[in-house]
């Protein structure tokens, strides 16, 4: 992750290269070239002026990107594809001229920077003329394609940010059909473009001596990209029978909501019933999937708006959180110059994200915040970038990241789970009277169930697909089919109605349109449960895990800010160990976190077919 935008959009960063003109031609095998042998001494001096030639393209970059972002017009468009070409240029040089140190015996520091460098690309472009500017071409139009994505309904044009809203709280089979069926057209036109983004991106993969895209992906973890994909089906298989007990439980409720003809038992679940555009969070089922008999909880987008919450004071209040575990508050400049809402009078990527501009202090959020539950988790979750940002600036500029980009996710996340009802008493938003009994804990987690556990095979679905896409296995005349029967196999649901290969129902989700890999936050949504646990194991809290909120607690902050100056200075099971104590990434602690919900759920589908 090189560029500033955290959740780089692929034109913020992937590309991100430059000199084109002057490029070397690369050497894999580490044979000598026009810059002399590769010695452990040409390797020092390589990254040190690597090292200053990226920082200093980064703050450029980030402006460039940046105004993009906020105000997309034909103008910013050409400025971006300008900056990413000329970034992706320099980073495959870069990256290239890294490939030649592979058989060389360096110093760590040398070796583990040299082996970032190799990496530093989200799509590389090949060396020939004229390459990397296609490819940013392409990666902005399908960028652009998706975030001034606009549909007809009931008489108006609306946006994203509304249909996603609209999709949590309409209950209407036929209404949410046309609003899903209608956003999915709006990527129909990126096929033919990511068809030939693919070819380039791999051509440039090829060239840096990797199989193609995806193994590069996978190669990010300090382990070799097979194991890694190994880690990956470990972590699936220890969560699984959860979203098997989940989706069994949610389709029963969904039944008898619908009736037969909408919801039949034993068939996939219809994918726009799930209370979001993408079934990918299915928390705003909550009415419907409420354990029957159980007290209504509070609801906390009730909370927000009788409080008359405003965005910036969502800001402030996720702000608070950070400061109360000892993190100096954010500069004034991230207030003068974040956007948190949707300007009415331009187009901007409304897709929530995090931005560092010049590697030091200059921190944004650019969210279109709406006064909700969802939103007021991830304005916590974009400060948790933020604040990691802020934490690692005293590295060098190759370690100013993340362990690894699913730490990045799991920051803000892992803050967020400390939003329990004792908390939102703390803050006043929640009266001590309205704290729900004991009898209401699988009520509690069950909403963060439909939020987190739906989400995993969603997200081993997105990079799956795009694996296989990068691979070959998958080819352009199967991208839908193959689409529908990776989300079937993990997810167990289908769409509202007949797909073929007309359309590209992958690009209607921002991550596959803007080139953001996905892997992150599966390995977020796990490491997120590993933070909270060893943060209330070193808190002493005792009471069920959910309970637990470390608000405040300096001691846990400041073991938690250990971990986050490290940055990407160390392989990551380094940094996992200076919080947990532990190497591994593991689904333990999320098995025991939902372990109550889940002995529920077990008992109430006694009975049903379970399954897809
Ligand atoms: O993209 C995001 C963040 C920015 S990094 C808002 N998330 C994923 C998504 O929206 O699909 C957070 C959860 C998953
Ligand atoms: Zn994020």
């Amino acid at each position: 992750m090189f560029a500033k935008p955290l959740l780089r959009t692929a034109t913020s960063w992937i590309a991100i290269a430059a000199l084109a003109a002057c490029a070397t031609t690369s050497s894999p095998t580490g044979a000598s070239n026009a810059n002399g042998p590769a010695t452990a001494q040409s390797a020092a001096a390589f990254v040190q002026s690597a090292e200053e030639e990226l920082l200093r393209r980064s703050e450029y970059e980030g402006r460039v990107a940046w105004v993009y972002n906020t105000n997309i017009t034909f103008d910013t468009e050409w400025l971006l594809q300008r900056a990413d070409a000329e970034g992706t240029e320099a980073r495959v040089r870069l990256a290239s001229e890294a490939g030649r140190y592979a058989n060389v015996e360096l110093p760590a520091d040398t070796r583990r920077k040299v082996d970032l460098l190799r990496l530093s690309l989200v799509l590389p472009a090949p060396q020939r003329e004229g390459a990397a500017s296609e490819l940013s071409e392409i990666t902005t139009r399908l960028a652009s394609t998706y975030s001034t994505g606009r549909i007809e309904y009931q008489g108006r044009q609306v946006t994203l940010d509304e249909l996603e809203t609209l999709m949590g709280t309409e209950r209407n089979p036929a209404r949410l059909e046309e609003m899903w069926t209608k956003w999915h057209a709006v990527a129909a036109p990126m096929r033919d473009d990511y068809t030939r983004m693919v070819e380039i991106a791999n051509e440039g993969a090829r060239d840096l001596g990797f199989d193609n895209v995806g193994q590069m992906w996978l190669s990010n973890y300090d382990m070799p990209a097979a194991d890694m994909e190994a880690e990956v089906e470990r972590l699936w298989g220890q969560l699984q029978p959860f979203y098997e007990q989940l989706h069994c439980y949610v389709r029963a409720r969904l039944n008898d909501r619908y009736g037969d003809a909408v919801v039949p038992e034993d068939q996939p679940i219809r994918a726009d019933l799930l209370g979001n555009m993408w079934a990918q969070d299915w928390s705003t089922l909550m009415p419907i999937a409420r354990p029957p008999g159980a007290r209504a909880t509070y609801d906390t987008t009730q909370l927000l708006t009788r409080a008359h919450y405003t965005p910036v004071q969502m800001t402030e209040t996720a702000e608070r959180f950070y400061t109360s575990l000892g993190f100096p508050e954010l500069p004034d400049t991230f207030w003068e110059r974040s956007l948190l809402t949707r300007p009415r009078d331009r187009d901007v990527v409304c897709h929530a994200s995090a931005w560092d501009i010049d590697n030091v202090d200059d921190l944004r959020v650019k969210q279109c915040i709406q006064i909700n539950a969802e939103h007021f988790q991830t304005i916590h979750h974009e400060l948790g970038h933020n604040f990691y940002q802020r934490a690692y600036n005293q590295q060098p500029y190759l370690y100013r990241n993340g362990a690894h980009d699913g730490f990045h996710e799991a920051i803000g996340d892992f803050v967020a789970l400390n939003i329990t009802p004792e908390y939102l008493t703390e803050i006043g938003l929640l009266r001590r009277n309205q704290i729900p009994s004991a009898s209401s804990d699988v009520s509690l987690l069950m909403e963060r169930a439909l939020e987190k556990i739906s989400f995993l095979p969603f997200a081993l679905t997105m990079d799956q697909w795009r694996w296989q896409v990068f691979d070959g296995r998958i080819t352009p005349d199967r991208y839908n089919a193959a689409w529908w029967e990776l989300r079937e196999r993990y997810q167990g649901i289908r769409p509202p109605n007949a797909r073929d290969e007309t359309m590209f129902d992958p690009g209607a989700k921002y991550h596959i349109a803007a080139n953001v890999p996905y892997l992150r936050y599966f390995l977020s949504y796990v490491l997120q449960f590993q933070f909270y646990e060893a943060a209330c194991r070193q808190a002493g809290w005792e009471g069920p895990l959910h309970r637990c909120t470390v608000y405040g607690n300096r001691e846990v902050g400041e073991r938690f800010a250990r971990m986050l100056e490290m940055g990407a200075s160390h392989p990551w099971p380094d940094a996992l160990e200076a919080f947990t104590g532990t190497r591994q990434m593991d689904g333990g602690a999320m098995a025991r976190y939902f372990q109550p919900l889940m002995s529920y759920m077990q008992e109430e589908n006694r009975g049903r077919t379970c399954g897809w």
